[in-house]
């Protein structure tokens, strides 16, 4: 190298002498006289010779190492490529040696290593979401808690009544209205001859009639098939909103009935599975004492269109057919007390209490059939009509949907709007 760097100098040198050789002709290495520098003077090809060859040696010694560092790194490069190529070669040997090769075994193991590492992870994030839900759980949990401290709390609050019962009382549910009560709900009435109020629910009327309700039938969710003690003190529920089915009672029909010399109409108001409404008016009715066995009287049919049941019915099976299912002068009957005018006992038959002959035309307390059609066969052991009858309308084998059974006085039943008033506000029965 530093041959050659010096026949560059050299050349250069040349250049120098053959462009200012003919100015000063002087003799290239003996002749030069030194001088301070290079450029303090106009350059001579000898100041520039002796320049070049004064610094030629650190040049030299310069570019003697730079050599050295480029050959340093080339042992360098090709020591790492003597790396890589044995790397690769490893490589293929490792790959190509059996399963016991140790290099296999290391990167076996450090798969392995990989596999469980990434397991853990997973674990890790289960154990995470498993936190969560803990952590949902506990929340619910003291929700919960915090609930069941406040079921407690209410729980510990003495009872109260959460159905409103109107503040107005009176003999009756037209005293009731009488006294000013305009909306139908629960009522408590005292009957002259009661010893203590009891709870009805009063039918109201924009005509200022007050209804007193004894029996209700809409839907078949109260069993009517109830013994001797049941019917005398009543069964089902009362609701302020007349959405409940129920049986007054034979005792408080008694005292509703008997405590006065006015008149009382019993109406009798029936809807049918098509909604079809009728309805029939019975005065003068009364329910005896129990020691006459709640016996039914009334003094005539006031009239209605779902004609008069009450008074038997000509089935065509027997002449004596409309006298044995007359119901007017007919004590009270139940499965465990049979007051009726059959061998047999009707209400046991037909699974119900009612003012049962031998047996019955009308039979407001039958059994509850969906749909109203039934046979036969649908009347259970006996196979006799058991189901909600009123003959004149439906025949005894078609049980109706709906039934009321209530009491006003006579005298009102006309009142605000006359008999006509009436029908018209049953028309309306329900909308209400
Ligand atoms: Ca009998």
């Amino acid at each position: 190298m530093a041959p050659s760097l010096l026949a560059t100098a050299g050349g250069l040198l040349l250049l120098f002498s053959f462009s200012s050789a003919q100015i000063r002709g002087d003799s290239l290495s003996s002749i030069c006289n030194p001088n301070d520098g290079f450029g303090r003077y106009c350059p001579t090809t000898c100041g520039v010779a002796d320049y070049l060859l004064r610094y030629t040696p650190g040049v030299t010694r310069d570019l003697e190492k730079m050599q050295r560092e480029l050959e340093t790194i080339a042992n360098l490069t090709q020591g790492a490529e003597e790396k890589i190529v044995y790397m690769k070669d490893s490589t293929v040997s490792a790959q190509k040696s059996s399963p016991h090769d140790s290099y296999f075994k290391k990167s076996s193991s450090m798969l392995e290593d990989v596999l469980r590492f990434e397991k853990t992870i997973i674990v890790q994030e289960q154990q995470i979401e498993l936190q969560n839900i803990i952590s949902s759980n506990e929340r619910r949990m003291a929700e919960l808690k915090q609930l069941s401290i406040q079921l407690q709390q209410k729980c510990s609050e003495p009872c109260q009544d959460t159905v409103e019962i109107q503040p107005i009382t009176g003999t009756d549910c037209q005293d009731v209205a009488n006294k000013g009560a305009t909306s139908s709900g629960l009522y408590f009435v005292k009957p002259v001859k009661a010893t203590e109020q009891f709870l009805v629910y009063c039918e109201i009327d924009s005509f200022g009639r007050g209804f007193t309700v004894i029996q209700r039938r809409r839907d078949g969710s109260v069993d009517f098939h109830k013994d001797w003690v049941q019917y005398k003190e009543g069964f089902g529920y009362l609701s302020p909103d007349d959405t409940t089915e129920f049986w007054l009672g034979n005792e408080k029909m008694h005292l509703l009935t008997a405590s006065t010399n006015l008149p009382t109409v019993l109406r009798i108001e029936l809807v049918d599975w098509e909604g079809n409404k009728r309805y029939a008016d019975y005065t003068m009715f009364r329910v005896g004492s129990e020691a006459d066995n709640y016996r039914l009287t009334y003094g005539y049919y006031f009239g209605g269109d779902a004609g008069d049941a009450f008074d038997g019915f000509d089935f065509g099976d027997d002449p004596s057919d409309k006298f044995y299912t007359s119901h007017n002068g007919m004590q009270f009957s139940t499965v465990d007390k049979d007051n009726d005018k059959y061998d047999g006992n009707c209400a046991q038959q037909d699974g119900s209490g009612w003012w049962m002959n031998r047996c019955h035309a009308a039979h407001l307390n039958g059994k509850y059939y969906q749909g109203g059609r039934y046979t036969e066969k649908d009347a259970g052991e006996y196979g006799f009509d058991n189901g909600i009858i009123w003959v004149t309308w439906h025949n005894r084998w078609y049980s109706l949907k709906e039934t009321t059974m209530k009491l006003i006085p006579l005298s009102r039943i006309a009142a605000g709007g006359e008999q006509q008033a009436g029908v018209k506000q049953f028309a309306g029965l329900g909308d209400s």
